[in-house]
């Protein structure tokens, strides 16, 4: 007999009246008065539990092990499946055999009984929170996040490119790094984390470098990995360690780069409405939220453009910053970028065209020479969520940039190379994954979309 998943006998795919094996945890459990037993198990297929039906005088053994068993107790069942007669459940199955696998050791004192816990307390238990309905609707919506990425470019052509973890740069030209160092074994006294590699290195915080080389090459390349960056900020929108998509489109500027993040968007969140619509209802239940309408909405519409420079007189027009300040002079913070967002456009947007002071050295000077092109995709609620920019191909501008932000011009030797062997105009963009999946999922806090968070403090797990 083959087993079934839950989220099989869901989708009809399933035979009434056959006989199925199901292997999951018990959710709940409860007694009728005619003796019957039922319990409800989920195997993390879809967000539904199944309920098995006991019925206690059909067990040969009164004191069955079944009869002791406890939510969180891991189970295999066999039995038929039926058309449930409650309105409340599809199927239910009526057991022939089930044996209890796994034991609950101290019911008790099970962090995850079945009363609703708060987003706080499930951080204490990070390796258990997956049990929880939440915990698995967030981990398979972003389980599809990850397919519908790797299928749209898949679909368009773009070849995966591995972008190195450990490096000697700091893409972003600012912000801390996480030094990577050489753990010494006794016998081998001399080698330090300077001389391993002959220098000093760190871990990532952008593959974007490494891969304008692959753009130069293989023309629409992206990379998608964990990314590493020792900010000390302990906000709901940061952590230590995250997952960023990078892509790199040869032969493009800003407003290519732009349409392929549109179309990206839209293909990621029409995924997850058609496969994961069954858990995105869990978080409307949960939230009362409208998120469902909130994301076909983001399908009918384009995300909305403005200039750095429109940002700001919106700002002064509404007494956010001062009338007289210089537009050039101003970097926007996160309440500037709250205003606009959520009280004034109430949609996400795009500002593009920065001061170049604001960016760092690989963006592509304007012909105001003041400005860059670059822009950020910010969202109701969240803030920023991608980050991008045409990248500076000619050798003259970029060697000036590497000059003003007096950063060390034999470190990009190799990038300047890219300039000097058949340059091309190209722009690319970086994606923040859990950021995405808290726009889609609603939920408030970045440390519950990734399974172990790492923040300033926390490396637990
Ligand atoms: P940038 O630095 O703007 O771009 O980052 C891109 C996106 O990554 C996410 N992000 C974070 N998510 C969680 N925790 C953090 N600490 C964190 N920092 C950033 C955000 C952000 O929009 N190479 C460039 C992009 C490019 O031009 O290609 C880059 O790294 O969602």
């Amino acid at each position: 007999m083959k087993s079934v998943s839950i989220k099989d006998i869901f989708k009809n795919k399933i035979l009434i009246n056959s006989i199925v094996k199901v292997q999951g945890w018990i959710k709940n459990k409860r007694n009728s008065k005619s003796n019957l037993l039922f319990i409800d198990v989920y195997d993390g297929s879809c967000v539904n539990t199944l309920q098995i039906i006991v019925n206690k005088n059909l067990l040969v053994n009164k004191n069955h092990e079944i009869i002791k068993s406890t939510p969180g107790c891991s189970v295999y069942v066999e039995g038929r499946l039926v058309s449930s007669l409650n309105t409340k459940q599809k199927f239910e199955i009526h057991m022939y055999k089930i044996n209890v696998i796994g034991w609950v050791k101290k019911p008790d004192l099970y962090p995850m009984s079945s009363k609703r816990h708060s987003m706080e307390h499930l951080r204490n238990f990070a390796h258990l929170r997956p049990r929880t309905n939440i915990i698995g609707c967030i981990s398979r919506i972003r389980s599809s996040v990850f397919y519908s990425i790797h299928d749209f470019f898949h679909k368009n052509n773009y070849h995966w490119v591995a972008s190195p973890i450990i490096t000697s740069l700091n893409t972003e030209g600012a912000g801390d790094m996480f030094s990577v160092k050489y753990s010494k074994k006794k016998e081998n006294k001399k080698l330090t984390y300077k001389n391993f590699f002959g220098k000093e290195v760190f871990l990532t915080v952008s593959g974007q470098l490494s891969i304008e080389a692959y753009a130069c090459a293989l023309s629409k390349v992206y990379t998608f990995g964990p990314i590493f960056r020792a900010e000390n900020s302990n906000t709901t929108r940061h952590l230590s360690e995250f997952w960023m998509l990078e892509v790199e489109l040869a032969f493009s500027n800003l407003n290519n780069i732009i349409e392929v993040i549109q179309k990206m968007l839209k293909y990621i969140i029409n995924f997850i409405l058609q496969n994961n619509k069954n858990d995105l209802r869990f978080f409307e239940k949960t939230f009362h939220d409208n998120i469902i309408n909130k994301l076909k909405n983001f399908l009918e519409t384009n995300i909305k453009r403005i200039n750095y420079k429109d940002a700001i007189k919106i700002l002064k027009e509404n007494k956010i910053i001062e009338k007289d300040s210089i537009y050039l002079d101003i970097e926007l913070n996160l309440d500037h970028e709250k205003f606009l967002v959520d009280k004034y456009f109430k949609q996400p947007i795009i500002i593009q065209n920065y001061p170049k002071s604001f960016k760092p050295f690989y963006m592509r000077i304007n012909s105001d020479k003041k400005t860059v092109a670059a822009f950020d995709i910010l969202f109701p609620k969240i803030g920023e969520i991608i980050g991008g920019s045409q990248r500076e191909e000619r050798i003259l501008y970029l060697d000036k940039r590497i000059q003003e932000l007096k950063l060390n011009i034999n470190d990009y030797t190799w990038y300047r190379e890219l300039r000097f062997y058949g340059t091309v105009p190209h722009s690319g963009f970086g994606l923040g994954l859990e950021r995405l999946i808290m726009y889609i999922t609603g939920i408030k806090n970045i440390k519950d979309v990734i399974p172990f968070p790492r923040t300033p403090k926390n490396a637990n797990f």
